[in-house]
């Protein structure tokens, strides 16, 4: 079987999965530093609708962060992939055509800083998780205890970081007389556009203070929200793939048929017009971000960790249990407390369809890979929500649940859990008595918030889960599910 590219494109089963456009009539316009699977399903997706629909010079240059071989891989098929959609009456797939090209910034450092240098670059997408810009969440600057931003910090020219990255090829830009690019952060982060502009800011400070000022009055960083449920690629996946297309794809991924963006409208140098492939734009996606965190990224987070102790390898398994579903109904009631309503859009609504996205049969997404990075995750999905309810005398019982919930995860993992506060979080959450585990939470910079921290009626809640979940084996716990109402 041949290997997917563009002379391949011909020998597809179906012509009606192919680009259906000519692709190398079209300029590169974004750079995107985090080529992983979410940005092909999403932000790649919709780009390569707007280009079959009305062209443009849109086309996406990919960055991998750190690891060569991704890039290696998505250049030999040159830069198409399968978008595989896992719909309850059967897949469907289609051919992307927006990735041009792909350099990894670990090893390609001066290749990327030209390609965001280049005039022609007029955004910067970023998808690279919570921790990958090495932003403290809780000051918004630069993180100085991490190995990147030190890194980056003594060799600035030659970086390898995201804020190094940006702040280097902005530097060249102004001393060029080019004009700033827009930079749009499409992580799960409560106002993303704000957040990473408070970090570059930041990072530029270290170097140069006037750059640092330059930065904060010329560049656009426009919050946005963006969600697509997708799993990790599989063996499953490029099997499919394989068999409904006719070529080999290693580079297939797999997602919901949902999709949803919405984007503040901030871009000086211009922007494809998402809009006519389905993205809502919004003065201020705020109200967005916070339902999508709260409602959906909450939920996950506690079905990721409720479900795993209770021995659930997917999020479908474990909203195949009612017991577990009426903890993410509980968590997701207590959520919309905390929300302010938004037009158009019925929060009760919402909620219900998600809990039919989470139950999607064809989706395999693994808890343990949600459970990932929780001290990154959890302030805005969690804490953030619970300080509202304190504050408005509603119900936090919810929240102090899944806060249980991950103590608990980590407790199972010890100094393994995937987190960059590993070592920390293992050492805070030992022994038996709930004292000392709520005091090494209060221990930890910058996680849970002051309000809850001085909140007799939060410590109260939580200890109350966690002598619990001491007293008795996690898994008959889940099962008295009473106990959690
Ligand atoms: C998930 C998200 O892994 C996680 O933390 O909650 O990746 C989630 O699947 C996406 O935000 C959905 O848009």
């Amino acid at each position: 079987m041949n290997r997917l590219s563009d002379a391949a494109l011909a020998e597809l089963k179906d012509q009606s999965c192919a680009p259906g456009y000519a692709r190398e009539d079209l300029g590169v316009g974004i750079v995107h530093l985090g080529l992983g699977a979410f940005h092909k399903a999403h932000q790649a997706f919709y780009t390569d609708r707007v280009l079959a629909r009305s062209g443009g010079d849109w086309r996406i240059l990919g960055v991998a962060m750190r690891n060569a071989q991704v890039a290696e891989d998505i250049n030999a098929q040159d830069g198409l992939f399968a978008l595989l959609e896992k719909r309850e009456t059967g897949p469907r797939a289609h051919v992307v055509g927006s990735i041009a090209s792909a350099l990894c910034a670990a090893t390609q450092s001066s290749e990327v800083i030209a390609a965001l240098c280049a005039p022609t670059t007029k955004i910067v997408s970023t998808t690279v998780t919570e921790k990958g810009y090495g932003i403290d969440p809780a000051t918004r600057a630069p993180d100085q205890t991490n190995p990147v931003i030190q890194r980056d910090w003594e060799n600035p020219e030659n970086p390898v970081g995201v804020l190094g990255m940006i702040v280097e090829a902005l530097r060249l830009r102004r001393a060029s007389n080019v004009a700033p690019f827009t930079v749009l952060c499409c992580d799960n982060l409560p106002e993303n556009g704000r957040f990473v502009k408070a970090g570059l800011v930041g990072f530029a400070a270290h170097r140069d203070p006037e750059l640092a000022a330059w930065i904060d009055a010329n560049l656009s960083c426009p919050s946005t929200m963006v969600d697509r449920i997708t799993p990790a690629q599989t063996e499953e996946t490029r099997a499919l793939v394989a068999q409904c297309l006719g070529v080999a794809d290693s580079q297939a991924i797999e997602t919901e048929p949902f999709h949803q963006w919405v984007i503040e409208d901030d871009f000086p140098l211009g922007r494809p017009a998402w809009e006519e492939v389905g993205a809502i734009i919004a003065p201020d996606v705020t109200p967005y971000e916070d339902m999508k965190l709260r409602l959906l990224n909450g939920s996950h987070s506690l079905l990721a960790y409720a479900g795993y102790l209770d021995g659930k390898r997917y999020v479908r398994d474990a909203m195949a249990d009612e017991k577990l579903v009426r903890l993410v109904r509980q968590l997701m009631h207590a959520a919309i407390e905390t929300l302010p309503a938004i037009e158009g859009i019925d929060l009760a609504d919402y909620a219900e369809d998600l809990i039919q996205r989470f139950k999607n049969p064809e989706i395999a997404h693994e808890t343990l890979q949600i459970a990932s990075d929780g001290s990154q995750k959890l302030g805005q999905r969690i804490f953030a929500p619970a300080v509202q309810a304190l504050q408005s005398g509603a119900t936090i019982r919810p929240f102090a649940v899944a806060i249980a919930c991950w103590i608990w995860f980590c407790r199972t993992q010890g100094t393994a859990v995937n987190d960059p506060r590993a070592e920390e979080l293992s050492a805070a959450f030992q022994g038996d008595d709930p004292d000392d585990i709520l005091r090494g939470l209060m221990a930890m910079n910058g996680l849970q918030p002051d309000t809850l921290k001085e909140s007799e009626v939060w410590s109260d809640t939580l200890r109350d889960m966690l002598s619990q979940l001491i007293a008795v084996p996690v898994d008959l716990f889940l099962m008295e599910e009473s106990k959690l109402a």
